[in-house]
């Protein structure tokens, strides 16, 4: 039987790209994200409506997750796997010159959107004892820098949510991967400086980063595995990037 992929984020990045790799592997795509155009023209370029569902959705929105999926055609009802992969940073500034709304956008993108979207997947799936939540987190969910501050918070989050969604759920099928990826080059950075490209850009400038599709082949691999093997965390990061020493103020 086809199996059922539902995708957050799906309109950039990694979540297109996950888009274009299971579709390869004849999945039936449920795609969501806020920009309907974007998630139409996907529609048309990986199969038409008999096997790419689209939904334009606010994660941070649980009534228009929950009837997004209630409204969801037959066909597309069960749901094998859940990508968690709508997310973004704001700002990069010390957290004493944040903006408090870019903070609460990132909480209620980050962490509630996984939340509402895992909680209205998670009951369906543990019914049919079938089903694997595959949770985007980050490398700043694990190592902390200057202007990661409440973003390498909620990846921190999402790292834990994952581990403790497996501890409720041993002695069912159901499998939680979180992948934990590094620099890489998609429309993250254009968010995180609010349409700045010139910043966006120097970012990237000189490196060899990851690229989406690097991240939807570690998706598909983890998801792929045999079922009795279960993926907990993978971290990924570009080779051109490591880590460097702690700060420290020296007066
Ligand atoms: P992009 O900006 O390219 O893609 C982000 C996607 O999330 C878009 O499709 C956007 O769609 C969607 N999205 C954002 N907010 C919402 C919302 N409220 N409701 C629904 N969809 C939303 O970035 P990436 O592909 O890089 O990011 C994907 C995930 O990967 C994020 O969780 C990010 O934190 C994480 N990540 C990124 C890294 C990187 O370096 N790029 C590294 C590590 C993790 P739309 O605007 O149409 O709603
Ligand atoms: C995105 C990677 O290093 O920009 O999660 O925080 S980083």
């Amino acid at each position: 039987m086809t199996e059922t992929v539902f995708i957050t984020g799906a309109t950039s990045g990694f979540g297109e790209a996950c888009a274009q790799r299971f579709a390869k592997e004849g999945w039936k795509l449920v795609l969501a994200a806020r920009r309907t155009e974007r998630l139409l023209a996907l529609q048309k370029q990986l199969g038409g409506k008999s096997s790419v569902c689209v939904t334009t959705l606010d994660v941070r929105d649980p009534d228009a997750v929950r009837t997004a999926l209630e409204g969801l055609p037959d066909a597309f009802q069960s749901i094998d796997v859940l990508v968690n992969n709508a997310g973004l940073a704001l700002g990069m500034g010390p957290a004493h010159q944040a903006a408090t709304e870019d903070w609460d956008t990132m909480v209620d993108t980050n962490i509630k959107g996984v939340l509402h979207c895992t909680h209205a997947i998670l009951p369906r799936m543990v019914e049919r004892n079938k089903g694997h939540i595959v949770n985007i987190g980050s490398v700043a969910g694990d190592y902390a820098y200057p202007g990661g501050n409440v973003y390498g918070s909620t990846k921190a989050f999402v790292k834990q949510f994952s581990r403790n969604l497996r501890a409720d759920l041993i002695g069912t099928a159901l499998r939680v991967t979180n992948i934990e990826p590094g620099l890489a080059e998609t429309e993250f950075n254009l968010v995180r400086f609010k349409g700045d490209k010139e910043k966006a850009t120097q970012l990237y400038k000189g490196t060899d980063s990851l690229t989406a599709e690097d991240i939807a082949e570690t998706v598909y691999w983890a998801v792929s595995r045999p079922p009795h093997v279960n993926i907990n965390r993978i971290e990924v990061m570009p080779v051109c990037q490591s880590w460097a020493m702690f700060a420290i103020d020296r007066k």
